[in-house]
């Protein structure tokens, strides 16, 4: 495993500079090192036996490249002396024969990440116009093995690749200082924060160095480094603790990664003493811009901030009287000189509802405080909406909210942790379900869908790009269940390429992490992860009630929770039906934020899709969906096949334990034993909650308490 020399201490100003042509050419960075106590994720050393067996050139003419395309020059060199170092092969002049030429030409390409592959005469040959895109095309060949080098994967024919949009981002929800309540990392469930432990941020940076190599090997390009609720400390990050952001920056910044921050709204106050963060105030904005001044002279090519305002407590414009628009405005004004992004977070409701108020309907708030303001807000400004009008749930519909502002830059965001889906105890694999959302078309079939909208390819063109919450800790796997690494390498390979299949994005991940698996052994993970969302939703909470969980914790089963809470969610159980009524014709009206023909499709019973039902309609137990079962019917019906396809999978991974590395192995049976058993109160607890209020019998008389 390779460690940039700069995540050994703070680097100095002199440090940070672009390196001279003759550094460029400097390939006695050390090799990378294997640290048997962290797992290698997709990158094991094997990984690159392919490429490092072969006689490699690499060619990148000196120039005046930025800081970050001349340091990811000398990471494409050292990744590639390390590779023949460990698997035999050779760096050799590009006159020299080599089997893979790694070149940066001149090039019409705008886009500095694109890259070209070929192979013709027995060369493997990659071409780009920046060395960011010559890092991505080396470990496309990394991915592509002996496939790369033999014309079966790559032919004569230049074969061009570029991202979909160039923001692909991980939002970390990590604490400097361990929250009372929430810890170290909000929503996170693998352990401490690979950036801060115990109020300070880690000396030893070397994780965050490993996790830029795994981010960059998937394509993710920005990361926020803190939690959006930002603490007093965290506030700091703009202040006395902005070189241990520089510190960060520099780690991540050999692999073709900008960092952001979170920020808070009351920072002028927290850190600048003045008595208002009104965004018309003078001295508000002059503190702001003087904020983003010291940071980007400390990191030239910092990414810009995240905010989380006037949202579950945290604060915002709306104190005087401004919108989200003045907001993000004023701090977009604040950092525009710099190139800087305002990643401005449209997760606004009232978490202070009264469970008796029928009308207000927390699905419909992102839409009502955000398009209205479409137009108004600034061109570096990116509003980042949840994929659906909740909060990450198994099943919700998408967020109107995405496709209701052509004339905003949209970021869809997801969640990589999950919260709401099994707290990485679970083996729940998330790719097909948010290639699901995705490409879901908010226009009707054949119309732009909603990664479109994010991309710039939808009407209006403007693109926010991709954000989602990392799911990593410091946790020897990264990700406490191991099989939870595919969820972040499918985020990265899914915000390159929104379209691309979800399962072979699955069987790259298995493949390239389990290197000597027979091909029995990785279908069993294959099958074990593959509809491993619809297993969970099918245990879990049914046909789009959401929040069926225990409060705060988010997980395990408890299908009243939320139902009497201030958070506004409901399911409205009773003796005779449940759901959310979300219809213009009698209930909250939401179903009238969608566009033509979901508005009518979502309004309808007829229309509505099954698993969305009771997202949008409050139906008796006993109305039969277009699958032909009744609710209560399907209910069971599906809280029996869940837990029996969780015990299927535990019977197939038993057979073939033996076969993955022990410590993989132990982790994995240990959190079987604990989805096993959580999942036999999902449907126990379910099932049984069902049949009191309902009084319906299961029609296969099956055990219900
Ligand atoms: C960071 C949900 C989570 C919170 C999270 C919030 C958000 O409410 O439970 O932990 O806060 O989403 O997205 O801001």
């Amino acid at each position: 495993m390779w460690l940039p020399l700069c995540c050994k201490r703070s680097q100095t100003a002199a440090d940070r500079r672009a390196p001279t042509p003759e550094e460029h050419n400097d390939v006695s960075t050390p090799a990378p090192v294997a640290d048997p106590a962290v797992h290698p994720a997709w990158l094991p050393d094997a990984a690159f036996a392919p490429l490092g067996s072969r006689r490699i050139a690499v060619e990148i003419p000196a120039r005046d490249w930025s800081t970050l395309s001349a340091q990811v020059a000398q990471t494409v060199r050292a990744e590639v002396a390390a590779a023949v170092a460990t698997h035999g092969g050779a760096v050799v002049d590009a006159s020299d024969a080599p089997d893979v030429a790694l070149v940066v030409i001149a090039h019409n390409d705008q886009d500095p990440e694109a890259f070209t592959v070929a192979h013709g005469g027995g060369v493997t040959r990659v071409t780009a116009a920046d060395p960011r895109g010559l890092l991505y095309g080396l470990f496309h060949l990394v991915r592509l093995g002996e496939a790369a080098f033999d014309g079966s994967a790559i032919g004569e024919d230049v074969e061009r690749h570029a991202p979909a949009t160039a923001l692909r981002m991980l939002d970390h929800w990590d604490n400097i200082a361990v929250h009372p309540v929430m810890g170290q990392v909000e929503r996170g469930y693998s352990g401490g924060s690979i950036f801060y432990r115990d109020g300070v941020v880690r000396e030893d940076l070397t994780r965050v160095a490993r996790y830029a190599r795994l981010l960059a090997a998937s394509g993710i390009n920005h990361v926020a480094v803190n939690n959006v609720n930002v603490g007093p400390l965290e506030t700091r990050l703009l202040g006395d603790l902005l070189p241990d952001v520089v510190r960060i920056a520099d780690v991540f910044r050999p692999y073709g990664i900008q960092t952001h921050v979170s920020v808070s709204w009351a920072a002028p106050g927290r850190l600048g003493g003045l008595e208002t963060s009104d965004p018309f105030d003078a001295g508000v904005q002059q503190w702001w811009a003087d904020a983003a001044d010291r940071v980007w002279a400390a990191i030239p090519d910092f990414g810009g901030f995240v905010i989380k305002a006037d949202s579950e407590g945290q604060p915002g414009p709306f104190v005087y009287g401004r919108t989200h628009a003045d907001g993000a405005n004023m701090l977009a004004a604040a950092v525009a000189k710099h190139g800087g992004l305002i990643h401005w977070r449209a997760f606004v409701y009232n978490h202070e509802q009264n469970w008796r108020d029928r009308k207000t309907d927390r699905a419909k708030a992102a839409y009502q405080h955000f398009a209205p303001y479409d137009g108004t807000f600034a061109e570096n400004v990116v509003v980042q909406i949840k994929h659906g009008p909740l909060d990450f749930q198994v099943r919700e519909a998408t967020s109107p909210a995405i496709a209701a502002m052509p004339n905003t830059r949209v970021a869809a965001e997801f969640q990589v942790t999950t919260e709401y889906l099994g707290h990485q105890k679970h083996a729940v694999y998330l790719g097909r379900m948010w290639s699901e959302l995705l490409s879901f078309p908010y226009w009707g079939e054949g119309s732009a869908t909603m990664a479109d909208i994010a991309t710039g390819r939808g009407p209006g063109g403007r693109a926010g790009g991709f954000a989602a919450v990392s799911n990593v800790g410091d946790d020897v796997f990264w990700t406490g269940h191991p099989f939870s690494q595919a969820n972040l390498y499918a985020w990265g390979r899914l915000t390159w390429d929104p379209t691309a299949d979800p399962i072979a994005i699955l069987d790259e991940w298995i493949g390239l992490t389990f290197p000597g698996l027979s091909a029995a052994g990785r279908q069993v993970v294959h099958a074990i992860l593959d509809e491993s969302w619809e297993t969970y939703e099918m245990y879990t909470a049914p046909l789009g009630v959401c929040f069926m969980v225990y409060p705060h914790s988010h997980y395990g089963p408890s299908p009243d929770g939320y139902e009497y809470t201030p958070w506004g969610t409901y399911h409205f159980a009773d003796r005779d039906g449940i759901g959310v009524d979300r219809t213009v014709a009698t209930g909250s009206g939401y179903t009238a934020q969608y566009p033509a023909p979901w508005a009518s499709v979502y309004e309808s019973l007829d229309t509505v899709p099954d698993e969305l039902v009771l997202f949008f309609h409050h139906v008796p137990y006993t109305h039969v969906l277009r699958s032909g079962k009744t609710v209560i019917q399907h209910v069971y019906d599906t809280h029996f096949e869940g837990l029996e396809r969780v015990e299927a999978s535990i019977a197939a991974w038993e057979a073939a334990a033996a076969e993955f590395p022990a410590d993989v192995a132990g982790r994995v049976t240990e959190r079987f034993a604990e989805q096993l058993g959580s999942t036999t109160d999902w449907r126990d607890i379910v099932n049984t909650y069902f049949l009191r209020k309902s009084g319906l019998p299961d029609e296969q008389g099956r055990r219900i308490y």
